[in-house]
């Protein structure tokens, strides 16, 4: 039923690093199962340190306006599987030129609307419906949309063969040395995150008391959370949001991490503070304790998205409080209940897994379709 087929994925980068980085991880997974992929992108520079390694299989093109129809190759390797990430609208040259190849004897693509991760009950109503296509060359052609989620009437997670084993295999302290952190048995804390107002007392509270008793090192992903972590720690007032110094707390600031070596992040800590919508999932996958902080919209919209996650995690009250805080304008911070959260991950993830991942779902689907 799976077999090889040509896929055209098309990404746009609006912000941060999820849109490639879901889209380079649905790639590769694809790729590894044995499936041929063009990834368009019209700024894949992260994709250097993200994915360094590259995948067979996978060619990385850049989506130029107009897109470089002598990059399409499509006399050779005709588009089987069109995928619009998150909305991007697929570069309608592209689209012409497969109508064109449909009308010389050519096959249909089958087109894919890849949305947005949610455990809103939006998402199994609207997963896997059509859209006919109205107007334009592709007249009459459908696209269909496909909801990633959580429950097993959405479109599954990310899952790539082989991650359980690659997990059950990993060696935290070597993984550590590696990195040049000199560890010395402190509580690990990874902190990737946007600029949240509570993250001063976050700071404090490990500075002044730790955490479980135990001195905590933080390791501060590249980028946004390194600024945010720098502008209070090295705060010039006179210290103000660390009145009592580090304490407690000791800080390694980590370079750009491949996303392999990401998920040996969240796996190396004991609790895990992640960001936006790729992140959550490889937390999950972690089964660390985690926090979230959802990606912000300016109509509020994210707050609904994050009680369903919520919901979903059968969040005991004090990891809802938590999250509550630190997806706020809240300076204060409750409790940390480690031992609360755990549990609900634990559960979640191993519901998780007894679910098809996306990439096999999606294969399903595209099977069914063409
Ligand atoms: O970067 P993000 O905040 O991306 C956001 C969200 O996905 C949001 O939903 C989306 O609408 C917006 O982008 C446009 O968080 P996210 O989704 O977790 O993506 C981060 C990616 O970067 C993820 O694939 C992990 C990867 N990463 C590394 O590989 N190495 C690193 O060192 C870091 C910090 C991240």
């Amino acid at each position: 039923m799976n077999r090889s087929r040509q896929w055209d994925i098309f990404c746009r980068v609006i912000d941060n690093h999820g849109d490639i980085g879901v889209c380079w991880r649905l790639s590769a997974d694809l790729a590894a199962r044995g499936q041929q992929v063009r990834l368009w992108v019209d700024d894949g520079s992260a994709l250097a340190w993200m994915a360094p390694q590259g995948q067979a299989g996978v060619s990385v093109l850049p989506w130029t306006e107009p897109l470089g129809l002598n990059l399409l190759r499509l006399d050779s390797a005709p588009c089987e599987v069109m995928v619009e990430a998150f909305g991007c609208e697929i570069a309608p040259e592209f689209i012409a030129a497969c109508a064109e190849q449909q009308r010389a004897g050519g096959q249909k693509p089958v087109w894919i609307n890849l949305e947005y991760l949610s455990a809103e009950p939006y998402v199994e109503r609207s997963h896997a419906l059509p859209s006919p296509v109205q107007h334009g060359p592709a007249a009459g052609w459908i696209k269909w949309f496909f909801y990633p989620g959580f429950t097993p009437a959405a479109g599954g997670l990310l899952r790539e063969p082989g991650l359980l084993q690659r997990q059950a295999a990993f060696d935290r302290a070597a993984w550590l040395a590696a990195q040049h952190i000199d560890w010395g048995g402190e509580k690990l804390v990874s902190l990737f995150c946007y600029e949240p107002p509570a993250l001063a007392n976050l700071l404090a509270q490990f500075a002044r008391a730790g955490w479980a008793g135990q001195p905590v090192r933080l390791l501060v992903a590249a980028g946004r959370a390194a600024s945010a972590v720098r502008a209070v720690a090295d705060d010039k007032k006179g210290g103000q949001l660390m009145p009592d110094g580090p304490g407690l707390l000791s800080i390694s600031y980590l370079p750009l991490l491949s996303q392999l070596d990401f998920d040996h992040l969240l796996w190396a800590c004991d609790l895990n503070f992640v960001r936006g919508e790729d992140s959550v999932v490889r937390a999950l996958w972690a089964g660390k304790p985690f926090v979230w902080q959802i990606y912000p919209q300016d109509d509020q919209a994210h707050q609904t998205k994050l009680q369903a996650f919520l919901g979903m995690l059968a969040a005991p009250p004090s990891l809802r409080a938590f999250h509550q805080a630190w997806n706020s304008l809240a300076q204060e911070l409750p409790e940390i209940n480690t031992p609360d959260w755990s549990e609900s991950v634990h559960a979640v993830r191993q519901r998780l897994l007894t679910q098809p991942d996306l990439a096999s779902q999606l294969l399903e689907f595209v099977a069914k379709k063409s």
